[in-house]
């Protein structure tokens, strides 16, 4: 039900009908976080009905910084500046946000330095951003992290250079943890020795990863405790640590792992899966393993002797997944076309495909992001943006399209009454909607 069609029948005041009924029938058909928008995550509101903050520079701090924008909730940040923001210190994001890296022109957005903290940002909505941590960063902090927090969503983000981990959904209360969590057509790349690491994936409020693309992290490409999917992703160049750690530990995990591709590079030395055990329940199917490091995509189904010892599952666990389960291989194919930040690439995330396109032969996964061949994180392009006169984070031509204002903030109207406000009707048609019907 749209909200347009909810406040119709809220006006006309429907006898009869409880206002529990109501509120659960819009939740029941609360619209996705965007279209395109699955997983555990899917329903995130983001900054839906807040203002508009314009980053308008690079710096680390003050009026017009990234930093500045997401430290006050209900807002959608939108960016008239592309290029890296180098960071002093870590940024900690709040909640009822949307970041919509995809407004930055040039390259896009790139945040180098002691990377970001989602914990407790409740309904924000990122997407194509880059975030790199680096040897600079503090010993023993995740590049991007979130302890606690519900309908949290990622989609086209690449995160890298992680000192501790790279991307990590973790409390050590799994009960109270994250809940409802997606990383969606993600890259998670290049956790910095001697901790380099993925992420760890451990709550049990449910988190989706989905299309993502694991690159050059010597282990945990995760490791998995607690409720989760792993649909869809390809891991490449794992270390002598692991791909996918199943859980390792006490506590039970309740895991569905489907339709995923493992292709070993130059520094891959154990079986993709490792680590189980019996507290481990794992629904598992169709994941594929290329070891022979020969420059063409052939690998061969995992058997259940490949998941070391795990109970296993007959049925999928009821979790959201996909709305288009693609097989292994087009999800490699999908994976290089469109996995991280990819609106326009930046050097590094080329580089990175490049790796896994080699599909054996290049990798690495060293100490330092400033060492050959990554060489750091730039340089990355800006470019001019579009006009926005009423700094409602709409184009004038764009609003003068859509019979829109472009003298007057019309960012929360609904001109066509489908629950995405007009604004983000803007978003959204910047970059493909629906990530995986798209060929
Ligand atoms: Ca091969
Ligand atoms: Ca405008
Ligand atoms: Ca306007
Ligand atoms: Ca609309």
């Amino acid at each position: 039900m749209s909200s347009r069609i909810l406040s119709s029948l809220l006006r006309r005041g429907i006898r009869g009908w409880s206002l529990s009924v109501l509120v659960s029938a819009g939740t029941l058909f609360a619209i996705p976080a965007f279209p395109g928008a699955e997983g555990f995550g899917a329903n995130a509101t983001g900054g839906r009905g807040g203002s508009v903050y314009v980053v308008t520079n690079l710096d680390d701090s003050g009026p017009g910084s990234f930093r500045d924008a997401v430290s006050e909730p209900n807002r959608y940040v939108v960016f008239a500046v592309g290029g890296m923001i180098k960071i002093s210190s870590r940024i900690t994001v709040k909640n009822n946000l949307t970041i919509a890296g995809q407004t930055a022109p040039g390259e896009g957005i790139t945040i180098y330095g002691n990377g970001l903290s989602f914990s407790g940002a409740d309904n924000t909505i990122t997407r194509y951003l880059r975030v790199r941590m680096g040897a600079g960063g503090d010993h023993g902090v995740d590049a991007v992290t979130l302890s606690s927090g519900h309908d949290i969503i990622f989609d086209h983000v690449s995160v890298s250079w992680g000192r501790d981990e790279t991307f990590s959904v973790s409390s050590n209360d799994r009960t109270v943890g994250p809940k409802g969590i997606t990383l969606q057509d993600c890259m998670i790349e290049m956790g910095l020795q001697p901790h380099s690491a993925g992420g760890l994936i451990q709550t049990d409020g449910g988190v989706s990863i989905i299309r993502c693309l694991y690159v050059d992290n010597y282990t945990r490409n995760p490791k998995v405790k607690g409720v989760s999917e792993f649909v869809n992703c390809i891991v490449y160049n794992w270390g002598g640590g692991g791909a996918y750690i199943l859980g390792d530990s006490g506590g039970q995990s309740h895991v569905n792992v489907v339709n995923n591709y493992f292709i070993a590079g130059p520094d891959t030395r154990v079986a993709p899966f490792t680590r189980g055990n019996a507290n481990f329940h794992l629904y598992a199917a169709e994941n594929y393993f290329d070891e022979n490091r020969d420059g063409v995509l052939n690998g061969a189904v995992i058997p259940p002797s490949g998941y070391t010892t795990v109970d296993f599952q007959k049925e999928r666990y009821p979790y959201p997944t996909v709305a288009r389960l693609l097989t292994p291989t087009e999800a490699y194919e999908h994976a290089i076309a469109q996995a991280g930040a990819s609106k326009v690439r930046d050097r590094v995330d080329r580089r990175y495909i490049a790796e896994v396109t080699s599909l054996g032969s290049l990798g690495q996964i060293p100490k330092n992001e400033n060492d050959a061949p990554i060489d750091g994180p730039g340089p990355v392009a800006g470019g001019p943006a579009p006009v926005d006169s009423d700094h409602d984070g709409m184009p004038d031509a764009w609003e003068l399209a859509h019979g829109l204002n472009p003298t007057a903030q019309d960012h929360n109207g609904d001109a066509n009454g489908d629950g995405y406000t007009n604004l983000e009707e803007y978003l959204n048609g910047l970059v493909a909607a629906g990530a995986a019907n798209k060929d």
